[in-house]
């Protein structure tokens, strides 16, 4: 009702529009949004030109949502020379809302590369000016920003966040309350859904055997599953989640036999293995070899034969090729490894978007949430779409900025950074510096390659590609979180999980 509201202006529909966003809820409201925000797009009302929230806000919503919003909207807060006007930095709320807008911006848009800058500096410096008084609330949202602009954040955790900063900071209208309660009883009754889903998950997990059977595997089920409500939280994708789960957990254990486990010998039978596809003539490998290749090959042909049914496609030849795809890529950073050659960042990154699996996990997602297949979109995703690059490429950037660390200490390829400096001859906190910039300019080109992919893929498959990024940063972003959670990735699964929150 509130969302049909005739009288509310326009500035309060986004606000709310926003609001029911940020708590987690607005996939039950689809159709109110699109409409609300297709009549503000229609409409050539004037928000109030002074309200640089309101033009953010307009801004970000509606390129979310995929309208075409230019730039040049925020001319009317710059002066003369082309700098957003000194005086706007005493609006924190506009402040914070201009940063939030400038995530949504593609290559080249100069002024939207200025609004983030000035926003950042100003941002920064009302969190760092101890003699000025401020207000708590807008503390926790000005530093939460600054941790990760909303459109980089993976929504179930953003949610659970959201939800408490709204309880103690929501405006004093009569629908707040109900609002909140709905809110938190929604997320209560999904994380109910994903307690059932784990405890079934689990039960696979022990009839796999990998954990007794192969000593060095990690133990990383929940993070695995993290990693799938990431991709895809809403309920009705109880399936995808589960298939998506089992893929993780088995790239978690090969990723390990091909980094550190193996022999460059088994590698390469295990790498023909796949290609071929056939799990005959297993008895002269040795016995690990042989359990998982076993599983993974019967897992990942049950997932092909069920979508073949409910589809009456060929799916397996495009599994198959990527997971050949995968190994071969495993394999050619295990013969670096192994020979001690030193790639180049580009020979590097060329293979490195691979072998973080982005392919992997959103090839398997294309064919679990499409329901009909034109040719082009077929051949496309058996290419790799650049939208699938896009996105794996900022998960390799996440997880090289987490990993690397452990990774080079137990011995493993120079990852990103290390390429760089030694590209470059450059410190590490120079190349740390080039990394985070690649990190920002792959999200542009992803915010443009996002309308792009509207003409051959589903949005369920485009935000799954969007939601990777954004996992990735989530799962990183205190460190390695999925191979060596600490405290504070512990206390996250607790909120997601476990702990329902009191209503
Ligand atoms: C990456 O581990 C990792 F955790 C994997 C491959 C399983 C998790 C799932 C996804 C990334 C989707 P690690 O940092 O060891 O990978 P690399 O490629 O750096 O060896
Ligand atoms: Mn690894
Ligand atoms: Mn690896
Ligand atoms: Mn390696
Ligand atoms: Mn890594």
């Amino acid at each position: 009702m509130l969302l049909n509201k005739e009288e509310m202006d326009s500035v309060h529909k986004l606000e709310l529009v926003d609001t029911i966003q940020r708590l987690g809820v607005s996939y039950h409201f689809q159709n109110e949004i699109m409409r609300i925000l297709e009549a503000i797009y229609n409409s050539n009302e004037k928000l109030n030109s002074h309200d640089l929230n309101a033009a953010s806000l307009k801004f970000r919503l509606l390129r979310q949502h995929s309208f075409d919003v230019p730039q040049e909207i925020f001319k009317e807060f710059m002066d003369e020379s082309g700098k957003f006007k000194a005086s706007l930095s005493k609006d924190m709320k506009g402040m914070v809302s201009l940063y939030e807008a400038s995530y949504l911006s593609i290559k080249k848009e100069k002024i939207m590369d200025e609004a983030q800058d000035f926003a950042t500096k100003h941002m920064k410096d009302y969190i760092n000016d101890i003699n000025s008084t401020k207000d708590e609330n807008l503390i926790k949202l000005v530093s939460h920003a600054l941790e990760f602009p909303q459109h980089w954040r993976e929504p179930r955790q953003e949610a659970r966040w959201f939800i408490d900063f709204y309880e103690t900071s929501a405006p004093a209208e009569d629908y707040v309350s109900s609002l909140l309660y709905f809110a938190k009883l929604d997320y209560n009754m999904v994380q109910s859904i994903y307690q059932d889903e784990l405890k079934n998950l689990s039960k696979w997990w022990k009839d796999t055997e990998w954990g007794e059977k192969l000593g060095f595997a990690r133990e990383r089920l929940m993070e695995c599953y993290y990693w799938s409500v990431g991709y895809n939280s809403h309920p009705e994708f109880s399936y995808e989640r589960k298939v998506l789960t089992a893929i993780t957990a088995f790239i978690t254990t090969i990723d390990d036999i091909y980094d550190v486990y193996a022999t460059l010998e088994e590698l390469e039978v295990l790498t023909e293995l796949t290609k071929r596809w056939d799990a005959a003539d297993l008895d002269q490998l040795p016995d690990y070899v042989k359990v998982c290749f076993t599983v993974f090959y019967n897992d990942i042909n049950e997932v092909a034969k069920v979508a073949e049914k409910k589809h009456g496609v060929t799916i397996l030849p495009y599994f198959q090729k990527v997971w050949t795809d995968l190994f071969e890529a495993y394999l050619l950073e295990a013969k670096w490894y192994h020979s001690g050659y030193k790639p180049s960042l580009k020979e590097y990154l060329d293979n490195a978007w691979i072998t973080i699996t982005g392919p992997i996990i959103l090839t398997h997602s294309y064919f679990l949430t499409a329901t009909s297949f034109t040719d082009e979109a077929l051949q496309s995703i058996r290419n790799y779409p650049k939208i699938v690059r896009l996105a794996a490429t900022i998960l390799r950037i996440a997880d090289d900025m987490g990993t690397s660390y452990h990774e080079l200490e137990r011995g493993d390829n120079p990852k990103l950074v290390q390429c760089y400096m030694k590209d470059n001859g450059v410190s590490e906190e120079a190349a740390r510096e080039y990394v985070k910039q690649l990190l920002i300019e792959n999200w542009k080109e992803l915010n443009e390659e996002r309308l792009v992919a509207e003409s051959t893929f589903s949005k369920p498959f485009i935000n799954m590609c969007m939601n990777l990024g954004r996992i990735a940063l989530s799962i990183y972003m205190y460190g390695d979180g999925h191979g060596a959670p600490t405290l504070k990735d512990k206390k996250r699964s607790t909120y997601l999980f476990v702990n329902p929150i009191t209503m």
